[in-house]
């Protein structure tokens, strides 16, 4: 059994040399990163203390209240990543337009698409929330970033991850050569890795969305939901259960570790669905596809495959176990009554 103490940082480390070419700088850029979400960390834990909570009555891009730890996190975020050099441009959902990195400072090769504080609507009632990141390699030669840079399919990312801020904080990321988590040791600071490879199991008897959409949604994925709660004994299929947080990181984690589909499909008042396809969609479906699950958008296509158009677009959403996901795509394509 092995007693390594195998830290983020070492483990950065120890994939850029198994990646041949690597430079070095993809590791000082998670490392940065790395350490906001530590300083999120700090500040989430002790939310319910220090009068950070409540709304600040301004509204984001996406018109919603913005929380004041939304503030604080999305800062940090930019505040961490602007200077070290790894970067040409960033992006947040909390943020209209493209995020320059400030002239003093010199511009990498690499884009950040994050949501900084995903699920804050959940702040209040100390319901796990978390931080979703995405990076791409640039393909503009120098200079600042465009929106060029960020509008790249999902396929094409160099590396995602998530933060859960729940009973424990855990950072899960992958660079394309697995899925890695790591839980944070507040006592040492140290983020340790916990779960090593992480593969999500085949197929699941759990199913997550937010059935109160139950009657906005088109007929095959009614048909889908009622399919789930049903016990099919010629099929030997039991009722599968429902679990359902609200809090997108909370629920794709349970997912991933615990097998099953998380959806969040389009509907009649909604018809890109909810989701938003650059900081969660993506990330999230290379996580859950590295771990050796699917993600596609509810229509047949791979989520991963989808050409962006807008920063904040949304995606209807399918992700989880590969034989989860194909039994959704059935009845959606309309294969199975
Ligand atoms: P609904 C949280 O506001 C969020 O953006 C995701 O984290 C979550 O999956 C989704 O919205 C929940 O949306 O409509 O079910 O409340």
């Amino acid at each position: 059994m092995s007693n390594k103490v195998i830290t983020i940082e070492r483990h950065i480390i120890e994939e850029e040399r198994a990646s041949h070419g690597a430079t070095g700088d993809f590791s000082a850029l998670l490392r940065d990163l790395t350490l906001a979400i530590k300083m999120i960390h700090r500040d989430v834990i002790r939310a319910g203390l220090v009068d950070i909570l409540g709304a600040t009555n301004q509204e984001n891009v996406q018109g919603e209240i913005v929380q004041k730890l939304d503030e604080y996190a999305n800062s940090v975020i930019f505040r961490a990543m602007d200077h070290g050099g790894h970067l040409c441009a960033m992006a947040s959902e909390e943020n209209e337009t493209l995020l320059k990195i400030p002239d003093a400072y010199p511009k990498g090769k690499y884009v950040l698409l994050f949501d900084p504080l995903d699920g804050s609507s959940n702040i209040d009632a100390n319901v796990s929330i978390g931080t979703i990141f995405s990076i791409h390699r640039r393909v503009t030669d120098s200079g600042d970033g465009t929106e060029a840079d960020c509008l790249q399919q999902g396929y094409k990312q160099i590396a995602a991850g998530y933060t859960i801020y729940g009973p424990s904080t855990m950072l899960v990321y992958t660079a394309g050569r697995g899925v890695f988590g790591f839980t944070l040791d507040p006592s040492v600071g140290e983020f340790l890795l916990s779960h090593n490879d992480i593969r999500i199991p085949e197929h699941k008897g759990i199913y997550s969305v937010n059935e109160g959409n139950y009657n906005k949604w088109a007929p095959e994925m009614r048909k889908y939901i009622d399919w789930c709660k049903q016990d099919i004994p010629e099929e030997d299929k039991k009722a599968y259960s429902l679990r359902y947080i609200g809090s997108m990181v909370a629920d794709v984690h349970r997912t991933l570790l615990y097998g099953g589909v998380f959806l969040y499909p389009a509907d009649v008042k909604s018809k890109k669905g909810k989701l938003r396809l650059l900081y969660e969609a993506n990330p999230m479906s290379f996580i859950v596809e590295q771990a050796g699950g699917k993600a596609t958008d509810g229509l047949g296509n791979r989520l991963l495959d989808i050409m962006p158009t807008e920063l904040h677009q949304r995606t209807p959403l399918v992700v989880g176990s590969p034989g989860n996901v194909d039994e959704v795509e059935s009845f959606l394509q309309g294969k199975r009554k």
